[in-house]
């Protein structure tokens, strides 16, 4: 690929953005990716490649940046998650907001090439299907996090219908990584189960035993995004979010899927607010328009997620 793109990551420090900025930069060039976070616990990451501190809410420094380094693509991925966002819901509110409305902004001013907003499963609430949730369907989100993640979607579309901003989005179920922890989510137990199971073999869930929800991991979440970048514009039919989806699972699956590896690990239940989140989600998404339109095909399933979870932590954890 020629390297013509100049690439901004907005919360390159988070969970996706670790592992997205590193795939961009091996297909951009180190000099070509700016990695951009308020913060960054991990001061190896800083020194891989450009770093500059950002408040995603500062529109000012963003566009500062833009210049600076003659920006043609931003991947916006900075945003409260959904549990966090319910204990302090006006400023969720306005850090997803804020930071998306001065990206799309200024994609506009400077016509950027294009743009990437990570919607969620967060959008869909109650009354949405629960089984094969459809892409078209009722939307009705419960919390501060899938309001703003339903209004952030139709932002982008607004921008692509006014202005020909050339933005894009998916839906991701919760995503599975052993690079960096997810904060403040309602998927967050698929992680943190894998990191006790292997400290303590024993794991209390915050979700019931039968929860099902939509997840990923991260490698299929990392290609979907670059595959949907990727694809040329005229395949991009839905300027909203596109569905995506790989594996389903409950708490008691993924607990027998992890003691084919570690016998002894047991798991016990407390839920707590958490539940009535993903009680309000998908058990499954349907992503065939996804497949239609840019080729979307995932590769992990739960047992090949799994194996691969615990190779790569016991090197971290153990
Ligand atoms: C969350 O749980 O809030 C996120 C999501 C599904 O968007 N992981």
């Amino acid at each position: 690929m020629t390297t013509k793109e100049n690439i901004l990551v907005i919360g390159a420090c988070g969970q996706l953005g670790t592992e997205l900025t590193v795939a961009l930069r091996n297909i951009y060039g180190e000099h070509h990716v700016v990695a951009t976070d308020i913060h960054c616990a991990d001061p190896a990451f800083k020194e891989q490649g450009i770093f500059e501190e950002l408040n995603a809410m500062d529109g000012k420094k963003m566009a500062e940046l833009v210049n600076k380094y003659q920006i043609t693509q931003i991947y916006h991925l900075a945003a409260m998650l959904s549990a966090k966002g319910e204990q302090n819901p006006l400023f969720a509110w306005k850090l997803n907001m804020e930071s998306l409305l001065n990206v799309l902004e200024i994609a506009r001013e400077k016509q950027l090439n294009k743009i990437y907003f990570p919607s969620s499963i967060g959008v869909f609430g109650f009354d949405t299907p629960k089984q094969n949730t459809p892409q078209q369907t009722i939307i009705n989100p419960t919390t501060v996090y899938g309001i703003s993640k339903q209004a952030g979607e139709h932002w982008c579309n607004y921008y692509f219908d006014k202005f020909g901003v050339d933005a894009r989005c998916l839906r991701y179920p919760g995503l599975i990584s052993y690079n960096a922890l997810p904060g403040g989510g309602t998927t967050d137990y698929a992680v943190d189960i894998f990191y006790k199971a292997l400290e303590n073999n024993a794991y209390e869930c915050f979700l019931s035993e039968d929860t099902y929800l939509p997840m990923m991991y991260m490698p299929d979440a990392v290609k979907g995004t670059l595959d949907l970048m990727h694809a040329p514009a005229n395949q991009i039919k839905t300027r909203t979010g596109y569905n995506l989806a790989a594996i389903s699972f409950s708490p008691k699956e993924i607990t027998q899927a992890i003691q084919k590896h570690i016998p002894a690990f047991t798991i016990s239940y407390k839920p707590d607010g958490r539940q009535q989140i993903a009680d309000s989600w998908p058990d499954s998404i349907d992503d065939t328009q996804s497949r239609q339109d840019w080729g979307w095909q995932h590769q992990y399933n739960l047992a090949t997620m799994v194996e691969d979870m615990l190779v790569n932590l016991k090197k971290k954890v153990v």
